[in-house]
C-alpha cells in the first residue's frame, strides 16, 4: 500500500491480455493467520495479443510457497517476484496452452483493509472488486480475463460457500463450480458459523433456484424483506428486461465489516449487513427502501456486470450506470415513480453535483486513475445512470428495448466498452450518437440558461448551454441535452404537453405557435438531463407551477426553488419569509389529493449543504452558521403558519394496525414526521416525547428522538434508546450518527469527540466509523465551526484509520471536497487539515490521491 510514487494508469494505454484463462481450480485450506491457497490455472496465448510475451501475474501481500509451469517447479531465477507481481519470462513458457500452479500463504486475520480474504466477527469473507483477488493468489487480475472457476474449501467452519453451483461436500470441505466465465473481481468465498433464511424462485422457463440469505445465528428472523425484494427483483428482470437467472442457487451473505454497500459476486452476493437485516423494531422506512434497492442492484448485476462485464476499469460506468438505472426503474415500479425520481434527483444534486462542481470532478468514464477504488463515485454511478436515462428519452422506449436486446445478444460473455454500448444503440436505432458520447468524456455539470419571448401567438424559448472548466478539462464542447418542456396557460391548463427539445448547439431557439396568451413554461420536466437550469423567474410563477404543473417533478421543483429563494434572502438580506411561499406550502400541506410521500418531500426544506452550494453558485460566500440559523427560522415560521393544521395532519397520517414497510404506509409516516418536526417547534417537543415513548417501530422511535435532539431535548431518551438497543450493532450505529449529525453547531466537535471515547466506538468497523465521523461531516454548521475543531478531529481520525483501511479513509476524505466554497479563514483551516493528512508518513496510495486532488495538487 505504501507506494512512494504512485503511478497513474491511462485508458489510452490499454492493451489486450497476453494470455487468456480457460479454467481456474482453487483449493483453500483456511486458517485465520495462515491460509493456504493452491491454484491451478489453464492459460493459453491470446490470439489477439502480441505473441512471445512474459506471463505477468498480479499478486500483493502473498507469501509464495511454490509454483510450477507445465508440471515443473519454477526454480530460482526462472521468475521474478516483486511486491505486486510474479513474472515468468516467455522463454520459460511452452508454446501454446499450459498449466500454471502455485501455492501461496495469506493472513486473513491481519487483513484490516477488507480487500481480498479477510475476517469479520470470526467468519471468513472476501471482497475482490476492483483489485482484491491479487491478495488471494497470483492471477491476471483484470476484468477482461474471464474464466470458469472450480473451488474447494477445506475448513471446519460449518458453512462453506463460493460462486456457482454446489458440488461435493463432506466433513470439513465443500466444492463449488461456477460454469460461467467470470473475471476474478467476481470471485467470492465465505466460511463461517452461519444460518440461512431460505426460499425458492422458479424462473419463467421453469428452472427452480434455491435462494439463501446467510446471517449470524439470531439474525435469521431479519431476512424476510430482503428475500422478498430478491424474488421481486428476479421476476422484474424477467418481465422488463427478459433476463433470467442462470444458476441453481443464489446466495447472499450479510457481513458486519464491509467497505461499501454490497457486492455482486456471481451467485454469492456479499452485503454490508445494514442492507440486508431488517425488522420493524430495528429498521427505518429508509432502511427498507435501501435494502430493496440494493438487493435489486446487486441482483441486476448478474446480467449487467457479470454476464457482460467491463473490458477495463475505465469502463466501470458500463456496468454501474446501467445497473443503477435499472435499480431506479425497479424501485419506481415497486413504489411511486414520481417520488422515486425526486429522491434520485435530490441524491444526484447532493452527491454528484457537489462532486462535479469541485476539485474531484471527473468524466463518467475517466481517462486516468491512480487508485481505481477512488472511482466508485457518484459521477460513475449516478451520473452514469442519468446518461442512460437521457439515451432512453432520446431513442424512445421501443428503441431502448431494442438496443438492450441487441446488447445482451451481441455481448453476452464479453468484457465490453462504452464504445460497444453506444454502437449497440446506433445499430438498433439508426441514430448517430457521436455527439452524445461526450456525456461519457466531459466532466462538469452543464448550465442551461433560458430566456423566452412571446409575439403574435408564438412563444419562443432561447436555450444556451455552457459547461464550466473542470480539472484537466479547460474547454468543453456542446452536449446533446434533452430538455423536456410543457406549457401551461395562465389559467392553469396545459396547452403544450411534454415535448423533448434536443439542445445540441451552444445556443438554440425553439418556437411554439398558435398560442392565445403567453404561456408559463415548465422546463426540464422529470429532470430530463443532469444540468443546472438557470432562468430568471418570479415567486408568483413558481407558486403557480407548484399549484398547477402536471409534471410531478417540476411541481416539486417549483416548491424547492421557492424555498431556496426564501432561504437565500433570509441569509443575505435577513428578509422574513414572505406569504407567497408560506401560503403555497400551506396549500400543499392541506391538499389531501396529493400523495403523502410527495407532500413530505415538498414540505422538506433544502439541506444546509444544498443551500451552501446554491449561494456559492450565485456568487455569495456561504456562512454555514447563518444558513443553519436561517433554516431554523424558516422551519419555525412554517410551523407557525401551519399551526392550525399540524395536529390534524399529524393524526391523519397515523396509520392504524401493525407496521408495514410498504411505500404507502412509509409515505404517511414521512409526512407525519415532517409534521412532528414542525410541531416540536411549537410544543417544545411534547408530541415528539410522547411518540418516542409509544413507538413500536424504529422509524417512529428514531424520528422522534431526532426531533427531540433538534429542539434541544432528548438527553434522557438517548440513554433509554442506548439501553434498549445496546446489543444491536446496526441500531447503535444510528444512535451514534444521530448525535454527531444533529449536535448544535458549536457543540458538534465536542459531542463527536466524546462519542469517539465511548466504549462502543469500534473505529475499525466501517459502519461505525462512518456513523460517528461521517455524521459530523453531515452536520454542516457543526463541521464548519469557525474554530476549525471539527476539521481537526476529522483529520485526526482519517490519519488514524488510513493504515488500517485506506479505502474507507480515502472515501471519507471527500468531506473536504467543497472547501473552496468557504471564506478565507475556513479555507486556511481546511487546507491545514488536508496538508497535515497529506504529510503523514506512509499515507496510502488511496488517500494520497484523494487528498492531492482535493488540494488541487494532483
Ligand atoms: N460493485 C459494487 C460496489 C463495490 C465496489 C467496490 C467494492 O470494494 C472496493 C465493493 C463494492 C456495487 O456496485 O454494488
Ligand atoms: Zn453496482
Amino acid at each position: 500500500m505504501k507506494d512512494a510514487s504512485p503511478q497513474a494508469v491511462y485508458l489510452s494505454d490499454y492493451t489486450p491480455p497476453a494470455y487468456l484463462v480457460d479454467k481456474v481450480s482453487l483449493v483453500f485450506r483456511l486458517d485465520p493467520a495462515a491460509t493456504r491457497v493452491l491454484s491451478r490455472i489453464e492459460f493459453r496465448p491470446n490470439p489477439d495479443a502480441a505473441s512471445g510475451q512474459p506471463l505477468k501475474l498480479d499478486g500483493e501481500k502473498l507469501k509464495l510457497i511454490g509454483a510450477a509451469v507445465a508440471g515443473e517447479a519454477l526454480q530460482d531465477g526462472e521468475h521474478s517476484l516483486t511486491d505486486t507481481a510474479l513474472t515468468i519470462p516467455a522463454s520459460r513458457l511452452p508454446d501454446g496452452p499450459f498449466v500454471f500452479e502455485a501455492e501461496v500463504e495469506i493472513d486473513p486475520s491481519a487483513n484490516t483493509a477488507l480487500e481480498g480474504l479477510y475476517m469479520s466477527n470470526g467468519m471468513y469473507c472476501t471482497q475482490c472488486e476492483a483489485e482484491g483477488f491479487r491478495r488471494i493468489t497470483y492471477y491476471p487480475d483484470r476484468p477482461d480475463v474471464m474464466a470458469p472457476f472450480h473451488v474447494r474449501i477445506e475448513s471446519d467452519m460449518p458453512v462453506l460457500l463460493s460462486n456457482g453451483n454446489p458440488g461435493d461436500s463432506g466433513d470439513g470441505f465443500a466444492e463449488w463450480t461456477d460454469p460461467w466465465p467470470k473475471p476474478a473481481y467476481l470471485f467470492a468465498l465465505v466460511a463461517g458459523d452461519l444460518v440461512a433464511a431460505k426460499d425458492s424462485f422458479t424462473t419463467r422457463s421453469g428452472t427452480p433456484v434455491e435462494l439463501g440469505i446467510w446471517v449470524r445465528p439470531g439474525d435469521e428472523g431479519k431476512c424476510d424483506y430482503a428475500l422478498d425484494a430478491l424474488k421481486r427483483s428476479m421476476k422484474w428482470d424477467e418481465d422488463v428486461y427478459g433476463r433470467e437467472y442462470d444458476l441453481d442457487v443464489f446466495n447472499i451473505v450479510a457481513v458486519d465489516d464491509f467497505n461499501m454497500g454490497a457486492m455482486e459476486n456471481k451467485g454469492l452476493n456479499i452485503f454490508n449487513s445494514k442492507y440486508v437485516l431488517a425488522s420493524p423494531a430495528t429498521a427505518t422506512d429508509t432502511d427498507y427502501e435501501n435494502i430493496e434497492g440494493i438487493i435489486a442492484h446487486e441482483y441486476f448485476h448478474n446480467w449487467t456486470g457479470n454476464r457482460i462485464t467491463c473490458r477495463d476499469w475505465f469502463q466501470l460506468c458500463l456496468k454501474e450506470g446501467l445497473t443503477v438505472f435499472r435499480d431506479q426503474q425497479f424501485s419506481g415500479d415497486m413504489r411511486s415513480k414520481p417520488v422515486k425520481r425526486i429522491q434520485d434527483v435530490l441524491q444526484l444534486r447532493a452527491r454528484q453535483f457537489r462532486e462535479d462542481n469541485g476539485p474531484l470532478a471527473h468524466p463518467v468514464r475517466p481517462s486516468s486513475y491512480i487508485e481505481i477504488n477512488n472511482f466508485y463515485t457518484a459521477t460513475v454511478y449516478e451520473k452514469g445512470a442519468e446518461v442512460i436515462g437521457m439515451l432512453k428519452r432520446l431513442v424512445g422506449d421501443d428503441g431502448y428495448a431494442k438496443a438492450l436486446d441487441l446488447y445482451f445478444d451481441r455481448h453476452d460473455g464479453d468484457a465490453a466498452t462504452i464504445e460497444d454500448w453506444l454502437a449497440v444503440f446506433q445499430d438498433a436505432t439508426g441514430r448517430d450518437l457521436s455527439q452524445f458520447g461526450r456525456w461519457y468524456t466531459q466532466a462538469g455539470t452543464p448550465r442551461v440558461s433560458v430566456t423566452d419571448d412571446f409575439k403574435d401567438g408564438t412563444y419562443t424559448l432561447h436555450l444556451k448551454q455552457e459547461t464550466p472548466a473542470t480539472p484537466g478539462q479547460p474547454a468543453k464542447q456542446p452536449q446533446v441535452i434533452p430538455v423536456a418542456v410543457g406549457l401551461l396557460n395562465p389559467n392553469g391548463d396545459e396547452v403544450q404537453p411534454t415535448t423533448v427539445l434536443e439542445l445540441t448547439e451552444a445556443e438554440q431557439s425553439f418556437a411554439f405557435d398558435g398560442l392565445s396568451a403567453k404561456p408559463v413554461p415548465s422546463i426540464l420536466r422529470g429532470f430530463s438531463a443532469p444540468v443546472i437550469l438557470d432562468r430568471k423567474t418570479t415567486t408568483e410563477e413558481r407558486a403557480f407551477l407548484l399549484a398547477h404543473d402536471t409534471d410531478p417533478f417540476n411541481k416539486w421543483e417549483a416548491g424547492r426553488a421557492l424555498a431556496k429563494d426564501v432561504l437565500a434572502r433570509m441569509v443575505t438580506e435577513r428578509a422574513a419569509p414572505g406569504p407567497a411561499y408560506l401560503n403555497a406550502l400551506e396549500r400543499v400541506a392541506r391538499d389531501d389529493t396529493l400523495d403523502p410521500a410527495f407532500r413530505a418531500l415538498a414540505l422538506r426544506l433544502p439541506s444546509e449543504d444544498d443551500m451552501a452550494q446554491t449561494l456559492f453558485d450565485a456568487g455569495v460566500t456561504p456562512d454555514p452558521l447563518a444558513i443553519h440559523d436561517a433554516r431554523e427560522k424558516l422551519m419555525l415560521a412554517l410551523a407557525e403558519h401551519l399551526s392550525a393544521s399540524l395536529p390534524r395532519l399529524y393524526e391523519a397520517m397515523n396509520i392504524p394496525g401493525p407496521y408495514s414497510p410498504d411505500s404507502k404506509a412509509a409515505g404517511c409516516r414521512a409526512l407525519r414526521q415532517t409534521a412532528l418536526a414542525m410541531l416540536a417547534r411549537l410544543d417544545d417537543g411534547k408530541t415528539a416525547a410522547k411518540q418516542f415513548r409509544d413507538a413500536d417501530n424504529m422509524t417512529e422511535q428514531l424520528g422522534a428522538l431526532g426531533v427531540l435532539l433538534s429542539v434541544g431535548h432528548g438527553q434522557e431518551e438517548l440513554g433509554t434508546f442506548y439501553r434498549q438497543w445496546q446489543s444491536d450493532r446496526l441500531v447503535i450505529d444510528k444512535w451514534f450518527a444521530l448525535q454527531s449529525s444533529t449536535a448544535a453547531p458549536r457543540k458538534a466537535a465536542d459531542t463527536t469527540l466524546a462519542l469517539t471515547r465511548h466504549p462502543d466506538f469500534d473505529w475499525k468497523n466501517p459502519n461505525r466509523f462512518r456513523s460517528v465521523i461521517g455524521g459530523l461531516a453531515m452536520n454542516a454548521a457543526g463541521f464548519h465551526d469557525p474554530s476549525g475543531a471539527s476539521y481537526e478531529l476529522v483529520a485526526d481520525w482519517l490519519i488514524r484509520l488510513d493504515p488500517m483501511n485506506p479505502q474507507t479513509t480515502a472515501r471519507m476524505s471527500t468531506v473536504f471536497e467543497t472547501w473552496r466554497r468557504y471564506d478565507a479563514d475556513r479555507q486556511a483551516l481546511i487546507r491545514g487539515a488536508l496538508e497535515r493528512i497529506a504529510a503523514t508518513p506512509g499515507l496510502s496510495r488511496d488517500t494520497t490521491e484523494m487528498v492531492g486532488r482535493i488540494l488541487g495538487s494532483a
